[in-house]
Formats: structure tokens, sequence, C-alpha cells
């Protein structure tokens, strides 16, 4: 703890994603191109159903994919509903680099990815279709399961041993400068046109350079009500631990909706300037991953109010 450089992401995919990122930092690289670097390897992971390319579809059998971006100045850039394109934060970090906005959704970010030279590609892998089409035939209606995506994983793929969801990722570099991503396909046979907290800035990632940087995981609906992550934020500014940060966002959600957070995971990671980190979700089963010069694969359970 306190040690700089340092990543941590959320889940135990966050384990490889934080060795790609260890490789910009440990070369005294920016904060904003390691969280690119790490996020992309779950992004392109085909056993991961919960982060880009073979992410589990829509209700309409959509892959479509959030990401956001954060650096340093406090730019930032996102896009939503996108889909066709493998690696969203690619197309995040363009939007926050090269055009005036912060989040472009849908087709619109498709066709932007595309003029900016990444390719258009089918997503939707067989093995997720046939998820989709077991989905349908059983229920066919959304309703959110605690760590769903790692249930659905476990059952899909036997013998998976891994937790998967969405990504976030926070780093600070030798500069001490913080950056941080965060990559989903979103919750899995959400309707079509659904967007979480994962590319919404201050909800599902947040970063304040004098201060630190936040994000989560679960349902982002609750997230976003509650714009999770600069709650995080701005209580670390007030002088919280990030753990402490963290549970006192996933206390206001349950005290919010008591009846509905006993039933959903929603989980915050955050990091302060010091290099100090913590992590609060409501349910149990939230891990994080964390890399620093010492330790390049520790996995944390993550504590939580249940
Ligand atoms: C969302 N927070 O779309 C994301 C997905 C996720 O467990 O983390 N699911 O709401």
């Amino acid at each position: 703890i306190g040690l700089r450089p340092i990543v941590i992401s959320t889940w135990d995919f966050g384990i490889a994603a934080n060795q790609e990122a260890w490789k910009t930092l440990v070369k005294g690289g920016r904060a904003l191109d390691a969280v690119e670097a790490g996020v992309k390897i779950p992004e392109a992971d085909l056993h991961n159903h919960s982060v880009g390319r073979a992410g589990y579809p829509d209700r309409d059998g959509h892959v479509t994919l959030d990401a956001c971006i954060m650096d340093e100045f406090g730019n930032c850039g996102a896009v939503a509903g996108m889909e066709d394109i493998a690696h969203p934060i690619m197309v995040a970090r363009m939007v926050m680099e090269r055009t005036p906005h912060v989040l472009l959704v849908g087709e619109g970010a498709t066709q932007f990815a595309v003029e900016n030279g990444l390719k258009r590609e089918k997503l939707l892998t067989p093995e997720s279709e046939q998820a989709w089409h077991e989905w349908l035939k059983k229920n066919g209606k959304y309703k959110p399961v605690i760590n769903t995506e790692n249930k659905l994983y476990q059952q899909n793929l036997p013998g998976g041993k891994n937790n998967h969801d969405t990504i976030g990722m926070l780093a600070i570099d030798s500069k001490g400068n913080i950056s941080g991503a965060c990559t989903t396909s979103g919750m899995a046979w959400k309707l079509h046109g659904r967007v979480g907290d994962s590319p919404i800035i201050g909800a599902g990632l947040y970063v304040d350079n004098e201060i630190g940087g936040a994000t989560s995981t679960g349902v982002g609906e609750e997230v976003i009500r509650n714009v999770g992550s600069f709650l995080v934020v701005e209580l670390m500014r007030q002088g919280y631990t990030p753990q402490d940060a963290c549970k006192e966002a996933v206390n206001r959600i349950i005290k919010r909706k008591p009846q509905t957070a006993k039933d959903i995971q929603v989980g915050f990671l955050a990091i302060n300037k010091k290099g100090e980190y913590g992590a609060y979700a409501i349910q149990k089963g939230f891990t994080f991953a964390v890399c620093n010069a010492t330790q390049q694969n520790l996995l944390v359970n993550g504590p939580s109010f249940y």
C-alpha cells in the first residue's frame, strides 16, 4: 500500500489486465496509456462474456458496448451502445483526444471509430449466440442476477474459475499522475438501447488528479442514481480512506433502495493520490487485482455489506 506506480482493477481478470498495464508503468510511461492497454486484454478475451468481443448480447441479440476513459487533466471520452467495434476503450480515447465531445452513442460511435481506422466486425460469437438462445427459451425476461456474468460464465464454460464482469482500472504512474478506464458489454440480456454506468463519467469512473480515482461494477442503474464514482472521489477529498469512501457509497445505495439492494451487486474500487487503495461491495464475491513493484498478481477479496 502506498507504492507508486500502481495499477488496480476489478475482478480476477484484472490480474492479466494489470500486468499488461504494468509494462507501460514500469517503463515510466503515462497512466493513461497503461489503462488503455490494460483493459484491451479482457476486451479481446473470447472467454469473457461481459467485456468487448464475445460479450453477451442484449435481449434482441445485439452486442452493445460501453466504455469510458479519463486522464490526469480531467479530459474524458466515452462511447455507449456501440456495436461492431472490438475495442471500445480505443474509441473512448479517440473521442477524448480527437473531438470536442465527451460521449458518442450507437451507430454514430461506430461510424466515428471506422472513420478513425478501426474495423467494423461481428462481435457476437457462436457461443454467446447460443447462450442468448438458451436464455430466450428459458425465460426471455430481463432480471438482474447477483454477479450475473460470473455465474453465466461458469455455466457456459465448465471448469472456468474466473469471475468475469465489467473491468474498471485505475493507475498511478511514476510521475504520480492518475488515469482510469472502464469497459463492458453491460448487463447480459438488457433491453436494446439500455446504457449502464460504465460509460458515464462520474458514475462508472471518475478521476481527480489531486485526490484519486474510483470505478464501479455491478448493476449500473444504482450507480448512476448515486453518481457513485464521483461520490467516492469526493469522499476521499473529505478525508475518507479509499475503502471507507467505497463503503459510504455502497451504504447510500442500500439506504436509498434497501429492497432492491438485497438482490443486486454493486462494487466500488478506489485509489488515492498516495497510492492507497480500497474497495467495498453490496454482496460477497467482489474481487479486485493489484499490481505494483512488489506484487504483480495480488487478488483481494473486497469487503461487503452482506
Ligand atoms: C452495467 N456496470 O452495464 C455494468 C455491468 C456490470 O455486473 O458491471 N455488470 O451496469
